[in-house]
């Protein structure tokens, strides 16, 4: 079950071999194939997304994209000066996937990386108690076939 994720991982490293050996570093050329999701991590301890009630990113499997999150302080930060975290986990067993585990530092963050290759439900958890509200930090994450 694992298998998806895993190809992923290889040819993430495969392209950046090829794209160190060229010389160019990897941000610049992972990102014009790249889809930019914009999230906003805020400081009431919710993601959000412009234009959607109830967030939720949908992605194709393996697809590459860029997450663009700009986080917000809510009341708590961990030591290192994280103030909410990005997780993903499947829904069905909250299994964590693999590379998908961010801490997020005021400001704008942006994390290119491919979608899980198993289509299906998953879920997006903050890893910072960020607020007495932060259980409620979540949200969905959908990979279409
Ligand atoms: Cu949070």
């Amino acid at each position: 079950m694992l298998r998806g994720t895993e190809a992923a991982i290889r040819l993430g490293l495969v392209a950046a071999m090829t794209t160190a050996s060229c010389g160019y570093g990897w941000a610049q050329t992972a990102q014009p194939q790249a889809r930019v999701i914009e999230i906003l991590a805020d400081h009431d301890s919710r993601y959000k997304i412009q234009s959607q009630k109830q967030p939720t990113i949908t992605v194709r499997a393996g697809e590459q994209i860029t997450l663009r999150i700009t986080a917000k302080k809510a009341k708590n930060r961990n030591r290192d000066g994280s103030i909410h975290g990005f997780a993903l986990l499947r829904a069905k067993d909250r299994q964590p996937v693999p590379e998908w585990d961010f801490l997020l530092k005021p400001g704008i963050q942006e994390f290119t990386l491919a979608a899980p290759g198993e289509p299906g439900e998953y879920i997006v958890v903050c890893t910072v108690i960020c607020s007495e509200d932060h259980e409620g930090m979540s949200m969905r994450l959908v990979v279409l076939p």
